[in-house]
């Protein structure tokens, strides 16, 4: 099949992914897991010069710190990720409620981590890792057994492809970057791609801020057409490839009209950098989730394992916090397969996010004693009942005009947000 006819702004989907049966298992699934992991990892954000400074980063460590080629390539004959252990990591994901994880098959270091034919710089042909090991296979088997989904984030721009860079050679980098994509659908069936540096602003001029992208997602298209493929695959427009992708940010308003995901760390780096320290709360990122799926989005939440592979414990220690809330009274309804209530306004004490005729509001701030929470109403519709899930408190509904009152009798359930699911009737 050729690739649809399209224009500047087109959506070259070859279907509407905000309705088709390919996306529907994404746009239910809601939550993710991101894995930046490659050679980077193995200085675990940390270069010390032949002076003896040292400069600190994460997966950009290479440019940032301005790592001369030759001892980068010499790091990367160091990497022995020997305790990268898939079926944990499956099992991370699936106990915090993730539905899918997305990893770094090849990030802007051009590091390849499963054993492609297409050049000798991966995992296997270039490390001291087991020749005998493919970690992408490893994660695809694990997630399988887990019923997880797996997707490859890969870098078009390469730094270290020399014909990447040029204009005049780009078709040679650009055959063998299809190679690759094709090596990762045949080998692993991916359910996503996650392209990434189409943005690049290096000279001369970068060949993705062209037309280009529009012909990778096309092909991608013609290797599989059901994978879903993000928006980093050209030059920059809202609704290229499936899904658009805010970066560290969420929007402040329930999207329409386009399938999203927001990617973010739970620290400050995305590759593992022992010195980050920064944290996020176990509430703010559940919160994060809980608000996401009230503005109709996906959470792709960033674990960087360390030189060894491992995920650290801070990551694992939140992503439990994030499974257990989400169990608990059954508050996942609240998130998987929930979406924009269309029917009401976000509060500012919380979220709501709808499944059919049920809204889930998400309450971050709890009314004092006596006192109640307003919701207002975008459209006519009926309230049937509202309950605080895993409680037998009694909530007491009532509208007057485009606002309705719900007044709790109790406490909250716990202190992340307490669930009160509202049974609505809205009209046909
Ligand atoms: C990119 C990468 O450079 C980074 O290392 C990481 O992989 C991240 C997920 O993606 O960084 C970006 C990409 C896009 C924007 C900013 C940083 N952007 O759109 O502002």
């Amino acid at each position: 099949a050729s690739p649809p006819a399209s224009g500047p702004g087109t959506n070259h989907a070859i279907d509407d992914p905000l309705t088709s049966e390919r996306t529907r298992a994404w746009r239910e699934d809601r939550f993710g897991m991101f894995i930046h992991f490659g050679v980077y990892s193995h200085l675990e954000g940390e270069y010390t010069r032949p002076d003896g400074t040292v400069c600190r980063d994460a997966e950009w460590i290479k440019r940032q710190c301005r790592i001369p080629q030759a001892e980068y390539e010499r790091f990367a004959a160091e990497f022995n990720p020997a305790e990268f252990d898939a079926e944990a990591i499956a099992r991370t994901a699936k106990e915090a409620g993730q539905r899918y994880i997305v990893i770094t098959s090849k990030h802007h270091d051009g590091y390849a981590l499963w054993p492609t034919k297409v050049n000798r710089w991966n995992l296997r042909d270039h490390s001291s890792f087991d020749k005998n090991r493919d970690i992408l296979a490893e994660l695809k088997a694990a997630t399988e057994r887990h019923g997880i989904k797996l997707g490859f984030y890969y870098s078009i721009w390469d730094w270290n492809d020399p014909d990447a860079v040029h204009p005049s050679t780009f078709g040679r980098y650009k055959e063998r970057m299809y190679a690759q994509l094709k090596e990762l659908v045949d080998n692993y069936q991916p359910s996503v791609f996650w392209f990434d540096g189409e943005w690049s602003t290096d000279r001369p001029s970068n060949p993705w801020l062209t037309q280009d992208g529009e012909a990778l997602e096309a092909y991608v298209r013609t290797l599989d057409p059901k994978i879903v493929v993000n928006n980093r695959v050209g030059k920059r427009r809202l609704v290229d490839g499936d899904t658009g992708t805010p970066e560290q940010t969420i929007p402040a308003e329930p999207v329409s009209g386009q399938l999203w995901e927001s990617c973010m760390t739970l620290n400050g780096s995305w590759g593992y950098a022992k010195w980050d320290n920064r944290w996020k709360s176990p509430a703010d990122l559940t919160r994060n989730l809980i608000s996401i799926a009230g503005r109709g989005g996906n959470y792709l939440l960033n674990v960087g394992p360390d030189a060894r592979g491992r995920i650290p414990a801070e990551s694992v220690d939140r992503l439990r916090a994030m499974g257990s809330w989400l169990v608990r009274n059954r508050q996942a309804d609240a998130v998987h397969g929930a979406g924009t209530p269309g029917i009401v306004a976000e509060p500012d004490w919380g979220s709501v996010s709808r499944k059919g005729d049920t809204l889930y509001a998400s309450v971050y701030r709890w009314p004092g004693a006596g006192g109640s929470l307003t919701l207002k109403a975008l459209s006519g519709f009926d309230v049937r009942s509202a309950r605080v899930l895993g409680s037998t408190q009694r909530v007491a509904v009532s509208r007057s005009g485009d606002t309705v009152t719900l007044t709790p009798s109790g406490a909250p359930t716990n202190d992340i947000a307490t669930v009160i699911a509202i049974g609505v009737a809205p009209p046909a």
